[in-house]
This record gives structure tokens, sequence and C-alpha cells, in this order.
């Protein structure tokens, strides 16, 4: 039972066991063989075994529903698609991406964010179903989230430190607020708001902290960044809708009457970043 009123009040809710532990073992081992196996298409950076920094031995894995009938089954899969119809107030879920984070020990994690930065969608906002593969925790870099920030508007990024994240922009958070580690079992699946606020740590521990994630948007929508294109529906069917166009607004932080408030007098969100 998927607790929605969290959802709405906090940005986030965990399924637990979702998926049995059969079929994360079989995800799991799946995406470990192909990746050991070469490059594929969506792959941003290129596979280099003998590399000394992890995230090039075992690269993030992205849109592999385009070429790979499992993440593709995956992605429109029945638990997921009632989980998220039912988050979205009965408005079925288009889906527009899936991702596999491998995160091996000594991988750098990733600076917090708002996936709505990336993906621009319009009317609304997207939605994640982000599921573990393994056992998630504060040592191997389990994601973190800044509950009730779903709220907020796309927030102008600032540099982040690149020998933390393998992304190079973050946003800037207000003095006082705390990011939640979300401690994750093989199978969960975390659902978040796309405006939310959540990034990871780096992984200090010798475990593997693998994650395979998929990216969906309110069947309202009507526009979205190109780089997701095509959207589908969820029984495989392709949906027409705009590519996002513009930099557009994004908010900064200002002090009012002592207290930090979000005004959006920014500018340069580029529409052409891919997350
Ligand atoms: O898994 C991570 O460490 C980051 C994932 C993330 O930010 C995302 O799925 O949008």
């Amino acid at each position: 039972m998927i607790d929605k009123r969290r959802f709405d009040e906090q940005g986030y809710v965990v399924a637990r066991g979702l998926f049995g532990a059969e079929e994360t073992t079989f995800l799991r081992d799946h995406f470990m063989r192909l990746r050991e196996a070469g490059e594929y298409p969506g792959d941003v950076v290129g596979v280099d075994p003998g590399s000394d920094d992890p995230l090039k031995r075992y690269p993030r894995m992205i849109h592999m529903h385009r070429w790979d009938r499992i993440a593709l089954d995956w992605l429109l899969e029945p638990r997921l698609e009632r989980s998220l119809t039912m988050l979205l107030d009965g408005v079925e879920p288009f889906a527009v991406q899936t991702m596999l984070y491998f995160k091996p020990p000594g991988a750098r994690g990733q600076a917090v964010h708002q996936d709505q930065y990336y993906l621009r969608v319009k009317p609304g906002t997207c939605i994640a179903a982000w599921m573990a593969l393994d056992p998630c925790d504060g040592d191997n870099g389990c994601l973190q989230v800044l509950p009730g920030s779903q709220d907020w508007p796309v927030l102008c990024t600032i540099d982040a430190d690149t020998s933390r994240s393998f992304t190079d922009v973050t946003v800037p958070l207000p003095y006082g607020a705390e990011l939640v580690p979300v401690l994750m079992e093989p199978g969960d699946v975390l659902f978040f708001n796309g405006s939310l606020v959540h990034g990871s740590e780096p992984n200090r521990s010798d475990r593997f902290r693998r994650s395979l994630v998929g990216h969906y948007v309110r069947g309202e929508a009507r526009e979205c960044a190109l780089w997701y294109y095509p959207a589908l529906r969820m029984d495989g069917s392709t949906v027409e809708l705009e590519p996002s166009v513009g930099g557009g607004a994004c908010g900064e932080w200002v002090e009012r009457d002592g207290r930090p408030v979000i005004e959006l007098t920014g500018v340069g969100v580029d529409p052409h970043r891919t997350e």
C-alpha cells in the first residue's frame, strides 16, 4: 500500500518490496552483463575498463528501453503503472526515460538537483520510479531527498563540487535545509516528484549501489525536452508531445522578512542540457 498523502505532502514515497528478490537479481545481473560487454546508444560517456575512475569503468546507462526489451518491459510494468496512476490522481503516466546507475565502490555521487530542470515538462512536472537493486545506505551513497521541495519552481543552478559529484551543476539550498537519506532494500521503489530536490553522496563502501530508474510525465503534459522523445503510453504506443523550447526563468533565493523565499528572477535554464 503506497501512502499517497505522504507523496503529496513530502514529494516522495517508498513502495517497499514492490518487486521480488528474483526479479531484482535478474535485472541486476542482466544490466551488469550488458555493461561489462560494451557500449550502447544512450551512453553519454564511454566505457574505459582500465580507468582509475570507477564511473568510467561502470558508467550509467541511459535510454536502454530503446534497444533492450527487458528494460522496456520494466519501464511499462503494470505495478509501476498502477502506482504512478494512483500518485498522479488517476491520470495515466507517459514513460520517457530509463537509467541504470551502477555506482561502484569509490564512485562519486550526483549533486542535488531537480529532474524538472532537465525534462522541462509543461504543464506540470515529471515523476521518477527509482528502484534499488542493492541495499542502499549512507555508506554506499543512497539517494537523499529534501522533503517539501516538490513545490519549488526550477531553481537556477550553481557549480557543483566535481570531486564529489559526476555532474557539474547543483542547486543552492537555504540555511537549515536538511536532506533525508532514503534507506532501501532491493525491490523497493522510491517514487518522487520531478521538482523534488534530490541527489547522492559518493560510495564510500566496498559494495556496488545499483539502481534502475524510470522517468515519466503526467499524461496531461504537452511539452518535454527533446532528449526524452519519444514518450510512450504504458501500452508501448508513441505519444506526440511538443519539444520545450527557450531558456526560461529559474528561481533564486532572496530574503523577505528575515526568511528565505524563491523569486523567479533568474534566466538561464538551458533546455538542451541532459542529465
Ligand atoms: O542515483 C543517484 O545517485 C542519483 C539519481 C538521480 O538523481 C535521478 O535518478 O534523478
